[in-house]
């Protein structure tokens, strides 16, 4: 009886205590953490191109407890960009295509973007990035909450990485790219 009764005084006793701590954080002013705040880009760099497609690299540190989810990309580099991840293609040969579901930073972790591996992917460079020069890059976050980052642009002939077929007729502006070039003028 001694026994019941201080566990169900302990039970009562715990369950003030929860509903005061509930009650506190839900008024509490500061926000909960956001998915940025955990955020540490490093290495970051994006290889050189004149126009079409490029691709940047990174890698990104989660100081944080929990996972971070980055769902998007934007730069002002180029009018659109994915979340790309490297996969075996039909055919046995590696392509390149939007991963689904984004990157996810594991909490305490770093994941790494990297040639032949998950990178972000400028689908149409708008004006050339020279080598040397920087290029402005936001990463957008699952909860949200977005950082900027500035990464520097480089040579390298790496990275030739094929879009996965079907996915979207890359190979066709390519192409067009090509067809464009002025032929040379006969007689010079
Ligand atoms: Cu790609």
């Amino acid at each position: 009886m001694t026994l019941s009764r201080r566990t169900s005084t302990m039970l009562a006793a715990l369950s003030v205590t929860g509903l005061i701590l509930t009650g506190c954080s839900s008024n509490e002013p500061v926000a909960a953490a956001k998915e940025s705040d955990s955020v540490v880009v490093r290495e970051q760099w994006v290889k050189a191109a004149d126009s079409g497609m490029t691709a940047a690299f990174a890698e990104l540190q989660n100081t944080g407890d929990s996972d971070v989810h980055v769902v998007g990309a934007s730069s002002p580099a180029s009018s659109t960009m994915e979340l790309h991840e490297m996969a075996t293609g039909a055919d046995g040969a590696m392509v390149m295509r939007p991963k689904e579901g984004g990157f996810v930073i594991p909490a305490g972790g770093t994941h790494v973007l990297a040639a032949g591996g998950d990178h972000l992917m400028l689908m149409d460079v708008t004006s050339p990035l020279t080598p040397g020069a920087d290029a402005e890059f936001t990463l957008e976050f699952e909860d949200a909450s977005s950082t900027t980052f500035t990464a520097q642009v480089r040579d390298f002939s790496g990275a030739q990485e094929n879009y996965e077929p079907g996915s979207m007729d890359m190979d066709m502006d390519m192409d067009m790219d090509g067809s464009a070039t002025p032929a040379p003028t006969p007689g010079g």
